[in-house]
């Protein structure tokens, strides 16, 4: 005769005493597979009578299905345990205070130096009497280019390598290349006069170096007011070139074109890493260029509804990692994305 009592008897016995999910497995191998007990009574069954062989059958099957549901049953059992388990060894307590004399000992985290630079430059230029505002860093293209006076297939698309996104119809959505499509959002508002600078993302195709990145920040500004000139746009980056890097500074303006400003001009400031003299972060210039700026076309004005007859102003752009860079003498901006403590923990 087969045993069934003791076989279904120690079988849930044992795994009731199943402390964790691997030994649960043990412990159902042992009962359920090739060499397991319920096996080793199947294979009983065929030295039986026949006459009692259909009932021996019939008993083993059910003995099978009911230690089956109770495996099944502990094994969820343990699987809620684990979780739990892993939830407790998991859990952070945000509410903890770490007192300063640790964290200073511990060097834990602090603002990156990018982070620092942006704030730093707003404070500059809150201080000058500027507003600070944002805009979305995926853009149409009529805001990045069109109403920037960069119509398709204007050969100034080229100055930005553009990072398409999937999204309607084909090449009309962006991550936008440059914080210029912000003036736009700002003069579209119809609230003049504008005194604003604009900090942000941006993201072009531009293979990294020592000047450039992928991803990268700006910061826009733009001037909408009666009366504005030239000199005063001059006089703006001057201010701010001297107060975020100090009087021993110099910075230059150079003709440049931009579809959207004229007369337009690049800014431009001593290398500090060569202090003028020439190396390979300024390509042996001496100079570092900042950013791009001028007086707001009139076809900008057009395309946002401002009246150019009563209302002039000036627009500029430059770089935050670049300003990053040339405050502190990194000779190559691709340590501010590499992210070494050693690095970063100097700033
Ligand atoms: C522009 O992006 C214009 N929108 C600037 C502008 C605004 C002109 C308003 C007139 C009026 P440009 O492509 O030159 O211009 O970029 C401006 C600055 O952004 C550069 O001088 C540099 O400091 C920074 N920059 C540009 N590309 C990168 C990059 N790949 N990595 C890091 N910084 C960059």
């Amino acid at each position: 005769m087969i045993d069934f009592e003791s076989i279904e008897k120690d079988g849930a016995a044992e795994l009731s005493a199943a402390a964790d999910l691997g030994e649960l497995e043990e412990v159902a191998s042992g009962l359920l597979g090739k060499r397991g007990s319920l096996k080793a009574a199947h294979r009983q069954l065929g030295a039986l009578a026949p006459e009692d062989r259909v009932g021996a059958g019939r008993r083993l099957n059910e003995v099978t299905e009911r230690l089956r549901a109770q495996l099944a049953a502990r094994r969820s059992e343990l699987e809620v345990a684990a979780r739990a388990a892993a939830l407790r060894a998991d859990r952070l307590d945000l509410t903890e205070v770490v007192p300063a004399s640790v964290r200073l000992s511990t060097g834990l985290g602090h603002l990156h130096l990018v982070t620092q630079t942006r704030d730093a430059l707003e404070d500059v230029f809150v201080g000058m009497g500027f507003e600070v505002a944002e805009g979305p860093e995926s853009e149409t293209d009529w805001y990045n280019f069109e109403a920037l006076n960069i119509p398709p297939a204007h050969p100034a698309r080229g100055m930005w390598d553009t990072f398409y996104l999937e999204l309607g119809q084909p090449e009309t959505a962006v991550l936008r290349t440059h914080t210029s499509p912000v003036q736009i959002r700002l003069m579209e508002r119809g609230e003049l006069p504008i005194h604003a600078v604009m900090p942000g993302r941006c993201y072009r195709r531009d293979t990294p170096d020592a000047r450039h990145l992928a991803v990268f920040h700006q910061v826009e500004g733009l001037v909408v007011d009666e009366g504005i000139s030239f000199g005063d746009l001059a006089g703006t980056i001057e201010t701010f070139t001297t107060a975020y890097f100090g009087s021993d500074i110099h910075s230059r303006l150079r003709p440049a074109y931009f579809p959207f400003t004229e007369p337009s001009a690049e800014f431009e400031i001593t290398c500090t890493i060569c202090h003028g003299g020439g190396c390979r972060t300024c390509s042996g210039t001496g100079w570092i260029e900042l950013g791009g700026c001028g007086m707001v076309d009139p076809a900008v004005f057009e395309a946002v509804g401002v009246d150019p007859e009563r209302w002039s102003g000036f627009a500029f752009g430059f770089g935050i990692d670049r300003c990053a860079q040339m405050r502190h003498g990194i000779s190559d901006m691709r340590a501010l994305t590499e992210n070494d403590v050693r690095f970063l923990r100097q700033f």
